[in-house]
């Protein structure tokens, strides 16, 4: 039931798009996540053929929150779900295809918003599904880790099997809004460093921002990766999702 609530909150609210940003590595600046039972909830986006692609969280039995840009455009059926796997090498855990998914109504790009996309599994996932964060949970300062197989650098091309994680402070919306333009409150909070070096980067889109034990964020768009004073941008998860 709780899945069923999810859904009916995921709503109203379903439709949209987004602009990834290039950056640095799969999390920049990050740790390997070696305990499974840290991230019983990280789901692996790939194609058929084992492609990772984006990160996402299991926020139900059969339900994976992920952007909207990371399946935007794509079959549901030419994504599978990985969960239960931190070394993609690996054939660990479990993996379900893609039944279908909704959008936010309207979304059509990362940097306008929206950017959140509710995956429903073929196949339920038996892992711990992330609890949303509460609408109270933004605040300056406050501290949530990010989790992904993306690049480490903006310009590494390698990628590492191994699911790497973050610790990163939010910033606070005016400061966010002053270095990009697009920046919306409503939709959107930023976090970073103002030297950056550690942040998500390109093929950690779609995944988890928690706070608390909470999913607060989805990794989304930014300029760069782990660049001075341009903070990743993550999607405001708590404004779509209950
Ligand atoms: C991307 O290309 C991307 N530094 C994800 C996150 C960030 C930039 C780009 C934030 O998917």
């Amino acid at each position: 039931m709780g899945s069923m609530r999810l859904l009916a909150a995921v709503l109203a609210l379903l439709v949209s798009t987004v602009t990834p940003a290039h950056a640095d590595p799969r999390i920049v600046g990050g740790v390997v996540v070696d305990d499974a039972e840290e991230a019983p909830w990280m789901v692996a986006l790939t194609t058929p053929q084992g492609h990772q692609f984006c990160g996402g969280a299991l926020v139900g039995p059969h339900e994976v929150a992920t952007a909207a840009h990371c399946v935007h455009g794509r079959l549901p059926g030419s994504i599978v779900a990985v969960g239960g796997r931190l070394d993609l090498r690996t054939g660990g855990g479990s993996t379900s295809l893609v039944a279908a998914f909704r959008l936010v109504e309207g979304y059509t790009a990362p940097s306008s918003g929206k950017d959140i996309a509710v995956l429903t599994l073929s196949e339920p996932m038996p892992y711990r599904p992330l609890p949303i964060a509460a609408s109270t949970a933004y605040m300056g300062g406050s501290v949530g880790a990010v989790y992904g197989w993306g690049r480490q650098a903006e310009h590494d091309t390698n990628k590492s099997p191994l699911l790497h994680k973050a610790h990163l402070p939010i910033v606070p919306d005016e400061q966010c809004a002053a270095t990009y333009p697009q920046f919306d409150a409503g939709s959107m909070f930023c976090a970073g460093y103002p030297g950056g070096e550690i942040d998500a980067c390109t093929d950690d889109s779609g995944g988890p921002f928690v706070i608390d034990g909470r999913l607060a964020g989805i990794v989304s768009w930014g300029t760069g990766c782990a660049r001075p004073n341009m903070p990743g941008v993550y999607t405001r998860v708590a404004t779509y999702l209950r």
